[in-house]
């Protein structure tokens, strides 16, 4: 589909444009970065890199497994040389709203390894203001038997509703590969200073993480349908 262009154009921008031989590479999670795997296998074999990755989740585990990539882990590499990771929406300062596909808190300590932090999208997540493009809310992980008390908290201090998701293909609330719970935060229409909303939530006992990713991301790739990427300016 267009989308899918979209996304593995902007894949494979990046990953030819980021990574090195003897890489340490932080891997994100969801649909976009598939592409990005999928390249980086391709110029591994091609070029006969050495690279490194570094998962955000049992899906960007298996990704790594699959695709026969050297698997690593924080353990014993806690600087990575890049991360790569998709994103629900990214505003124009470059704040994202990640945590669609409920790996944001890995995703989020990844990241914060990493020397630069490359997002990658279609530029259907490209948006002036948080909210006017990924409807769903703000993920926010939460201890399980604190949710109730952090709904009411983060309602509030900022308004709007924190929803607890509930899973797909099993009765009852998602549970993150950590264990834990996820509210979605719908937050109002207004002039949230993202820094300061996200040290107050993460400030809130029993909040593990949000999907507020502020001052973090380096660069974004913007796929375009006709095969062209933008960078974010
Ligand atoms: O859950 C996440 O943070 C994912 O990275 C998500 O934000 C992007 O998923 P997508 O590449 O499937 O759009």
């Amino acid at each position: 589909s267009p989308v899918d262009y979209a996304k593995k154009v902007a894949a494979i921008k990046a990953i030819d444009e980021y990574i090195k031989d003897n890489y340490i590479i932080g891997v994100g999670s969801g649909s976009t970065i598939v592409y990005a795997v999928e390249r980086l296998a391709q110029r591994v074999k091609d070029e006969k890199l050495h690279v490194v990755c570094v998962p955000t989740s049992y899906q960007a585990r298996q990704l790594i497994v699959n695709h026969k990539l050297q698997l690593g882990d924080l353990d014993i590499y806690p600087k990575l040389d890049c991360a790569i990771d998709g994103a629900d929406e990214v505003d124009a300062n470059m704040t994202l709203i990640k945590g669609g596909g409920g790996c944001l808190t890995q995703e989020k300590i990844v990241a914060s390894c990493a020397k630069q932090f490359i997002v990658i999208g279609d530029e259907s997540k490209e948006s002036q203001k948080l909210g006017e493009k990924y409807k769903k809310g703000i993920p926010i992980e939460v201890i399980p038997m604190a949710y109730c008390p952090v709904q009411q908290k983060v309602e509030a201090l900022f308004g709007g509703s924190a929803e607890l998701r509930m899973a797909k293909m099993k009765a009852g609330p998602l549970v993150s590969d950590n264990g834990n719970f996820i509210l979605d935060w719908k937050f109002p229409d207004s002039q949230f200073d993202w820094a300061s909303v996200n040290t107050t939530i993460k400030m809130i006992p029993g909040v593990v993480e949000t999907g507020l990713f502020v001052n973090m991301a380096s660069k974004v790739y913007y796929g375009m349908a006709d095969g062209s990427v933008r960078e974010h300016k």
